[in-house]
């Protein structure tokens, strides 16, 4: 009796030596990690490079799953709560988080692709960055969805006034809203993993998206005319749950810092590759693409809604961020 317990404990013990959980540097975690749009997005090729930069780092010790096509703001709220490691959203509901960062939604703030990148690279955009612990996340890095562009079903837009009317669906983001109120839609806004049906049945007759995102959602099957408005940039956030941070090692932490700069490098790598291909990949799919856009047009009808802006953020804030220079 004895004996056998002796026997069954020692061979308990040798067989749980055989198994990683039996090593803490052995040891796999398993995060869980959530992205908005499809696997061969840029949030995609985020999420991917991610986890293959965590695995080399940390000997295989953190194993991400990845989950495309999530809604922004629920991924946000699992993050806080714990349920979710992991994500990459746009900033649309970020501001409703942390409601600082919306300043970077502003349309027309940034000039171009070098100029917000500086921007969120730069002590304005590493600063907010701050500000999400107190919020239970931790901003690991800046990302990028890209230029948004307005696409819809019902005619050529060509100047502001033909908006004038239209149904667009937006991001629950009242700076976004605020803009298009002024341009004279009717701003809609829901979770963007909403947008392809609501596009398909009516409820919108349009939306607004980077190229990457109209491509990578097929939304030339629902929608006939792409104006190249570039009304607004749209940062992306590589965002970690603060519970799931608080438990790693400190070593651990600038590893995840660090594998989200990479990461953060290849989807930016993939706007840009998309950004080049994409218009042509769209009009092949059939859409009717708007280039020759009077922008400046587009800006001075949304003049208004920046005496709103300059109310929420602080004029030399808003000026701090369009005059950067690095
Ligand atoms: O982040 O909601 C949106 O329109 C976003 O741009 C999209 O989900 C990618």
């Amino acid at each position: 009796m004895k004996m056998t317990r002796w026997v069954s404990t020692a061979m308990a013990l040798a067989l749980a030596s055989l198994l990683p959980s039996a090593n803490p540097t052995l040891a796999a975690t398993t995060l869980q990690m959530g992205h908005p749009t499809a696997s061969n997005s840029h949030y995609g090729v985020a999420s991917a490079t991610l986890a293959e930069e965590l695995a080399r780092r940390s000997n295989g010790k953190f194993k991400l799953v990845i989950t495309p096509n999530g809604a922004e703001r629920e991924m946000v709220e699992s993050a806080q709560i714990g349920t979710l490691d992991l994500l990459v959203t746009s900033t649309g509901p970020v501001g409703n988080f942390v409601p600082e960062v919306a300043i970077v939604d502003i349309p027309f703030l940034f000039k171009d692709y070098t100029h917000a990148r500086a921007v969120l690279d730069g002590p304005v955009g590493q600063d907010m960055l701050k500000l999400f612990p107190d919020k239970g996340l931790v901003a690991l890095a800046w990302g990028e969805n890209g230029f948004r562009h307005i696409t819809n079903s019902k005619h050529a837009i060509n100047t502001p006034a033909d908006a004038k009317g239209l149904k667009v669906r937006t991001m629950e983001n009242q700076v976004h809203m605020t803009a298009f109120r002024q341009l004279g839609v009717l701003p809609t806004p829901m979770a963007f993993t909403e947008v392809f049906t609501a596009l398909q049945q009516g409820t919108v007759d349009g939306q607004e998206n980077p190229i990457p995102v109209i491509t990578a959602s097929k939304f030339a099957q629902v929608q006939k005319y792409l104006t190249l408005t570039g009304h607004v940039y749209s940062p992306a956030l590589i965002l970690m749950s603060k519970s799931t941070f608080d438990g790693l090692t400190p070593e651990e932490q600038q590893m995840f810092r660090d594998s989200a700069m990479v990461a953060a490098k290849a989807m930016r790598e993939k706007v840009a590759a998309v950004e080049a291909t994409g218009v042509a990949e769209l009009r092949a799919a059939g859409m009717e693409v708007i280039t020759d856009v009077d922008r400046s047009k587009f800006q001075e009808a949304l003049q208004p809604a920046y005496a709103e802006y300059a109310k929420k953020f602080g004029k030399e804030n808003i000026e701090r961020i369009r005059d950067y220079a690095p």
